[in-house]
């Protein structure tokens, strides 16, 4: 299947995509922040309240058994995506942001010490740095940045010298969710495990879009939303490898995490479990899986073509527009793209394109540094799914133009 001309067909699986708003066709750019779900995923929510809704685990009954299996194929399936060894590695979480403070509170709790290192990048979201900044203050650690250079290019060259016996972890993430800019993970990885050191990755802006394989990455700690890649909110996975897992405490206690428990003393259960202490986001996991079947069913490769066509024409039209500033251009990049128009507040862009019914996301995008760097106080961000066309990224270079002739008297014109 070619969704690039064959995306229309796609888009009927959307029913939200057929809305318009304030009259017109909704041209849906923000899905970086959260992608619309398809019909195939709403059914099997749907499913399973009025078919099977029990508690798992605990029930001895008809209704929880099913329930129960559902979730673990849920959990099978997600460790068939993401090509991890084992499904006791997946442990299902409330997203990207609960993943990253699991793994700071539980590995970072017995393996952080006063006077250690931890390493996140300039271009984290806020997720993957504040966890790891309230562990280093909790800790007297350090919490150290390696820096991105002028293009958006992680400056790379400077980890392994960043790196000592006192680092004690490396957080990157694969896509920056302001940029775009695809990272070496692999890399990354590489150097920091040369000096024996954990690398987490967070993938919430990769998923969606390639094919993701942890066991080549050799990654210690990977995470991920389900929102982001057209399962429902509030369901994200931290994959681990087991030897990890294995050795670290819980963070939270409760139900379903126990083998047994008395006033003097409590022994947890195995991986997976001794991580989803309390009733778990049981139809959430179920939409992760229906989700994946659907992306394999269209092809990941062919959604990642998709992606890579769409990002090219996006850029390549917004170039020719000369008042148009666009962020780490011309290097590898992945689903999305931020722009700014000369000195034009750029909520002021977002908000004059949504009277046009084109949804866009401006501001810092919960990367505060990000904007630092560049010295603006927000970009606008454009951003895509496997149901995005040519014709709506046509919209967004028509709706750019408009708003620069309202917003400063002047037009943003087309390069000859
Ligand atoms: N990491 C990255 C790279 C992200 O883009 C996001 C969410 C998160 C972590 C947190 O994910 P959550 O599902 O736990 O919230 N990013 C965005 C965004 O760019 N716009 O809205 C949410």
């Amino acid at each position: 299947m070619n969704i690039f001309t064959e995306s229309n067909a796609v888009r009927a699986d959307f029913p939200i995509l057929q809305k318009r708003v304030y009259g017109l066709p909704l041209v849906y750019l923000d899905n970086a922040a959260t992608t619309q779900k398809p019909v195939a995923v709403l059914n099997e929510i749907r499913q399973y309240y009025t078919d099977l809704n029990s508690n798992i685990h605990r029930g001895a009954h008809l209704l929880s058994e099913k329930a129960s299996e559902c979730y673990e194929v849920a959990r099978e399936t997600v460790r068939r995506f993401i090509h991890a060894p084992d499904a006791q590695e997946i442990l299902f979480t409330a997203g990207t942001t609960a993943s990253i403070n699991l793994v700071a509170e539980s590995y970072g709790n017995s393996y952080v010490q006063e006077g250690d290192e931890v390493i996140v990048s300039e271009m984290e979201h806020h997720s993957n740095i504040i966890p790891w900044q309230m562990l280093c203050s909790r800790k007297g650690a350090h919490l150290r940045v390696l820096p991105f250079d002028s293009t958006g290019r992680l400056c790379i060259e400077l980890l392994d010298s960043m790196i000592s016996e006192k680092t004690k972890m490396v957080a990157v993430t694969f896509v920056s969710n302001v940029t775009g800019v695809v990272n070496p993970v692999q890399e990354v990885i590489r150097i920091a495990h040369a000096h024996g050191v954990p690398v987490l990755v967070d993938g919430a802006q990769a998923v969606a879009h390639m094919s993701i394989d942890v066991q080549d990455f050799d990654s210690d700690f990977f995470a991920f939303s389900g929102h982001k890649m057209y399962a429902s909110t509030g369901i994200g996975v931290l994959h681990a490898k087991s030897a990890w897992l294995k050795k670290m405490q819980p963070w939270q206690f409760g139900g379903g995490m126990i083998s047994s428990v008395s006033f003097e003393h409590t022994t947890f259960a195995n991986i997976p479990f001794k991580f989803e202490a309390g009733t778990p986001n049981i139809a959430g996991a179920i939409s992760l899986g229906a989700a994946i079947r659907y992306m394999e069913a269209i092809g990941i490769d062919e959604i990642c073509r998709h992606q890579r066509e769409l990002l090219h024409y996006a850029e390549s039209r917004l170039s020719e527009l000369d008042r148009v500033v666009l962020y780490a251009r011309g290097i590898e990049k992945c689903g999305l793209l931020s722009f700014n128009i000369d000195s034009v507040s750029p909520l002021d862009v977002a908000m004059l394109l949504d009277k046009m019914g084109i949804a866009l996301r401006s501001g810092s995008h919960c990367a505060q540094p990000v904007m630092k760097h560049y010295g603006v106080t927000g970009t606008v961000r454009a951003s895509f799914a496997l149901y995005t066309t040519p014709e709506e990224i046509d919209s967004l270079v028509q709706g750019i133009k408009r708003a620069g002739s309202y917003l400063q008297g002047g037009y943003c014109h087309e390069h000859n």
